[in-house]
């Protein structure tokens, strides 16, 4: 089902392999709205998050409401212009607290813990990284960042 039309495509501002980038993407796409994403390597993401009126990290939805910076920012503006059928949250409130307490639950520890763990292996593989922070960016930013 496709509730909203090529204009009111979102744009979402990520870096390639952001676990928080993926979890906006994939509310996104469960809830089947078109999105535009720019993905960047990090640090030349910080460009397009500052000039979207972002902060530094990603990932970052520009809608024409306003920009949001925060991946559970991002989740609960979709499930507000979502119709009931479809929300991502419970309603009942204390499931609600359950499925929040979970979120933040991850979005505090297991996320930075994750990429801690991740990137102590990564550092160490130069063509891993590249191959990695490049997919999907533009050419010209592969080729800086290959330099
Ligand atoms: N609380 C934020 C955390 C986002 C976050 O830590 N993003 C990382 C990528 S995994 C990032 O942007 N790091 C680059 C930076 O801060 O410059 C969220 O849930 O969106």
């Amino acid at each position: 089902m496709q509730q909203y039309s090529e204009e009111q495509a979102f744009r979402l501002i990520t870096i390639p392999i952001s676990h928080y980038c993926e979890k906006a993407r994939w509310a996104l796409e469960r809830l089947e709205i078109n999105y535009i994403q720019e993905s960047h390597p990090p640090l030349f993401h910080r460009l397009a998050t500052s000039q979207s009126g972002g902060g530094t990290s990603v990932p970052v939805l520009v809608t024409e409401v306003g920009t949001f910076s925060d991946s559970t920012d991002i989740l609960q503006y979709l499930d507000q212009i979502t119709p009931v059928s479809q929300k991502l949250y419970p309603s009942e409130p204390k499931q609600r607290y359950k499925v929040e307490k979970l979120e933040n639950l991850f979005n505090t520890q297991l996320g930075p813990s994750t990429r801690l763990w991740f990137y102590s292996y990564l550092l160490d593989n130069r063509e891993l990284i590249l191959k990695l922070f490049c997919a999907g960016v533009k050419p010209v930013e592969q080729e800086i960042l290959a330099q």
